[in-house]
């Protein structure tokens, strides 16, 4: 480990992003598969969720049937409230003793879905944002990206009942899709991969990217 690692004191944390099918909980097993081939110790995890708590709170927010629809400043705060338990109970503590922690989801999804989806005020979000993480940011994120309609078919075919969120009209997705697009442009901890291609492809590109942006680290 190099000295610029060791004085960090903690471990890395990186997590990936993109709207719904892009393929994001199939390779965050090649991301975590990658570490851990290093010596890395890795802990998985995904949001809304990680904790008994926080998956709790997942449920409720993706719960189709529900008969009183989320009021759209309840739902951020349910989203924060999942973090929080999230960050205190298995992050944290996970990085503090040198994990590395690889994250389905994080708070680009909250500017993505409750900021560019629902239209909430980013600078709402930023306010929670610093209240719950304390400063605390992902040190790399993969942004998979695909085109609507590829992402589209990849979740009709995988079949099952549609949660809350895909249950959301095409507009919506669009506006999910440029937030983060955007936020991956103006910000230099992410990678966005082309998530289009066949998975051999994509799980090649993710190691290219993992290999230049995370071996220095090591
Ligand atoms: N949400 C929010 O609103 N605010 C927040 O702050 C957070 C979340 C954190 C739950 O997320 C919802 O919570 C989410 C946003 C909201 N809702 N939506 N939509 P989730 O992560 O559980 O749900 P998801 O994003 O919809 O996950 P997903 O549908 O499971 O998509 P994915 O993980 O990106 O894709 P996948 O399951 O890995 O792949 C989908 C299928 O495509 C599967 O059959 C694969 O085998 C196939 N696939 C994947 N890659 C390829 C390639 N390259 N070629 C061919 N086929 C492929």
């Amino acid at each position: 480990m190099s000295a610029q690692a060791k004085q960090q004191s903690r471990g890395r944390f990186i997590t990936l992003e993109g709207g719904e099918g892009v393929g994001k909980t199939t390779n965050v097993g090649v991301v975590c598969d990658w570490l851990t081939s290093r010596g890395i110790e890795v802990v998985r995890t995904r949001e809304p969720g990680g904790t008994s708590g926080a998956e709790a709170i997942r449920e409720l927010l993706l719960d189709p049937e529900r008969d009183e629809p989320w009021d759209e400043s309840a739902e951020l705060l349910l989203v924060f409230a999942a973090r929080a338990q999230h960050l205190a109970r298995r992050i944290r503590p996970a990085l503090a003793r040198g994990a590395w922690v690889v994250c389905d989801r994080f708070t680009d999804a909250t500017f993505a879905y409750q900021g560019g989806g629902r239209g909430l005020d980013p600078a709402r979000i930023a306010t929670l944002e610093g209240l719950v993480q304390q400063g605390l940011e992902p040190d790399l994120t993969l942004l998979l990206d695909v085109p609507l309609e590829i992402a589209a078919q990849r979740v009709s075919g995988r079949g099952g009942e549609r949660d809350r969120f895909e249950r959301e009209r095409e507009s919506f997705f669009e506006a999910v899709r440029e937030t983060y697009l955007a936020r991956a442009q103006a910000q230099s901890r992410f990678a966005v991969i082309d998530a289009t291609p066949p998975l051999p492809e994509v799980r090649d590109a993710i190691e290219q990217c993992l290999a230049s942006r995370v071996a220095p680290w090591l």
